[in-house]
């Protein structure tokens, strides 16, 4: 079900999917422990080795920071130079750090990530292999996240997956299609393609009845992953919302910070804030039957916008008397 047998690989897949406390039924997908902490490493695995198979010695790619630190990675592991475009002052510390770590060649532009892409679309791929989720080979690796789903559970009731660039969801049904047209999976799953309150276009226009987005000019959201105002995998992303039944929904950057600090409190499980929005949507939403919130990213890569839990550091005075024998 995968076009190329082998290639340049960190070991990416095989996540965890942990049981939830927080809801019954409800199952964490965790792609916080790919080789660089995203669900991202899947995708760049595949489109990596098509790059060099094509004798590509450069790769290009637009990113909030996932994208960069895996395309980073992957890249040096290939042996290949990589550029990534980062919207300045839009991009979570860990994330930076990796691309950096890994020797990639850093452009910072003014802007949002939408402008970012713009540039790869419009000049970027003149002059390297371009690796954002426009590149088909990106969605054929993500799409394996369907498949693992599958082997630990069958097919479950919901899938419950952030969306930024709206490739990851798209991917994730087509995963579970091919499942389907192989009379694995009898009743697929629904869909549901969670984004923030101020980066909506999808879930905004979804909710009003409309067939394309709203196309948001400055998202504002906590979730720098997903701050993503035109997402370039739409068309997809409405039709395996709607193909499925579905929908979008927005969560505020309140219900987002609540879900990463339960999540982590009460099943130890570290998200970045848009990894926890699949949890947020699935204790708004409280559906029945099985769902899996796909959690897309690790805590570490934002550290800097988990201001609760460091107001929380205790320092226990106490126990430290009676360990130094006082
Ligand atoms: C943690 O890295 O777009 O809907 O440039 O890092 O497939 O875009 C990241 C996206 C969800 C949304 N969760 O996935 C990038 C970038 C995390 C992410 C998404 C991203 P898509």
């Amino acid at each position: 079900m995968l076009p190329l047998g082998s290639g340049i690989s960190l070991g990416e897949g095989g996540t965890p999917l942990v049981e939830s406390s927080l809801s019954s039924n409800l199952y964490i997908k965790f792609e916080g422990t790919n080789p660089t902490g995203s669900f991202k490493d899947r995708g760049m695995a595949l489109g990596v080795t098509v790059a060099r198979e094509s004798r590509a010695e450069k790769v290009i790619v637009a990113s909030t920071g996932n994208t960069a630190a895996s395309a980073a990675a992957y890249a040096a592991r290939a042996g290949l130079k990589c550029y990534v475009l980062l919207p300045r002052g839009n991009v979570a510390r860990g994330k930076l750090i990796q691309a950096a770590l890994h020797g990639a060649e850093i452009i910072m532009i003014n802007g949002f990530f939408d402008t970012a892409l713009r540039y790869v679309l419009e000049h970027g791929t003149k002059y390297a292999y371009p690796l954002n989720s426009f590149n088909p080979w990106r969605l054929e690796g993500q799409k394996t996240i369907a498949f693992e789903i599958y082997e630990e559970l069958g097919c479950p009731d919901y899938v419950i997956v952030p969306v930024g660039n709206a490739g990851n969801i798209s991917a994730i049904w087509k995963g579970f299609r091919e499942l389907g047209e192989l009379g694995l999976c009898r009743k697929l799953p629904r869909m549901v393609g969670v984004q923030a309150e101020g980066a909506a276009p999808l879930a905004v226009a979804w909710q009003r009845g409309l067939k394309s987005p709203l196309f948001v000019d400055k998202p504002k959201t906590i979730a720098s992953a997903i701050r993503i105002g035109r997402p370039i995998n739409w068309p997809k992303a409405m039709a395996a919302v709607e193909q499925s039944g579905g929908l979008f929904i927005a969560v505020s950057d309140s219900e987002i910070a609540e879900a990463q600090r339960l999540l982590a409190s009460r099943d130890g499980i570290g998200a970045e804030p848009a990894g926890a929005a699949s949890v947020a949507a699935a204790l708004r939403l409280k559906v029945s039957g099985t769902v899996v919130a796909v959690v897309t990213g690790h805590a570490l890569k934002d550290p800097d916008v988990i201001e609760i839990s460091v107001r929380e550091i205790k320092d226990s005075r106490e126990l430290l008397l009676l360990l130094e024998g006082a």
